[in-house]
């Protein structure tokens, strides 16, 4: 039985696996991205879902749309995407940080979560996610005002005691995502393996999900449901 401080998923505050693709179609995706990123090197795309069919189609995939709509109901929006290819040999890690709130926006913990799609492996050696399960019993944690080296989500201002006794790895097969609650604090390692890890964060709203938001943010992308 959940609590109301446990939040919307699960007492850990996240749920997984979900398979929202075949391994082999998000593997394939994967070596498209590796083709088309790899010699310019770039980490992060902003908002996919917007500019590209493979993006707008992942984040609306049966599966995983129905996973959301058991947590937050029909009326389901997609707020914002956040692509990050880590590539070998460079040193590129990903903050401690909660989803649900930046400098520009903040999300209703009850009426909004993120969802973590693998689009190749990811593993420990690679640099998956790595989540304090719990730690959305914490509520919003201060955010640290200055941009960060790439999260751009509410990185946390302090480390918050958060240490490899109080959190735990999350590997994922391709095609596989794991949902999180909105103030899940969570961070990613370094890619140490030989090869390209590739993962797409989707941050989902119902109607009412949003507390505060910049009038600069990209439009809310209603994805099911009659209530927009
Ligand atoms: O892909 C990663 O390594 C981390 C991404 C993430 O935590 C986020 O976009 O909020």
């Amino acid at each position: 039985m959940l609590t109301q401080l446990d939040g919307i998923l699960s007492r850990r505050g996240m749920s997984s696996p979900i398979e929202w693709s075949m391994p082999s179609a998000a593997r394939g995706r994967a070596a498209l991205l590796v083709a088309e990123h790899r010699a310019s090197g770039q980490e992060i795309v902003r908002n996919p879902h917007l500019a590209e069919d493979w993006a707008n189609f992942a984040v609306r995939t049966p599966n995983l749309l129905a996973a959301v709509q058991a947590v937050l109901g029909p009326d389901i929006a997609v707020e914002n995407t956040f692509l990050v290819m880590k590539w070998p040999g460079r040193s590129f890690e990903i903050p401690w940080h909660q989803d649900g709130i930046d400098a520009r926006l903040e999300l209703h913990p009850d009426r909004s979560l993120s969802a973590w799609l693998a689009i190749t492996d990811a593993t420990v050696a690679n640099g998956c996610l790595h989540v304090a399960p719990g730690s959305q019993r914490l509520g919003y944690l201060p955010v640290k005002k200055e941009a960060s080296t790439g999260a751009e989500r509410g990185q946390a201002d302090q480390a918050h005691g958060f240490t490899p006794d109080t959190t735990t790895p999350v590997p994922l097969r391709a095609g596989c995502a794991v949902l999180m609650d909105s103030r899940l604090v969570h961070r990613s390692g370094t890619n140490t393996s030989d090869g390209a890890r590739i993962g797409l964060n989707v941050r989902y709203t119902a109607p009412d999900g949003i507390v505060r938001r910049d009038a600069t943010s990209p439009s809310v992308v209603p994805i099911s449901g009659t209530g927009w």
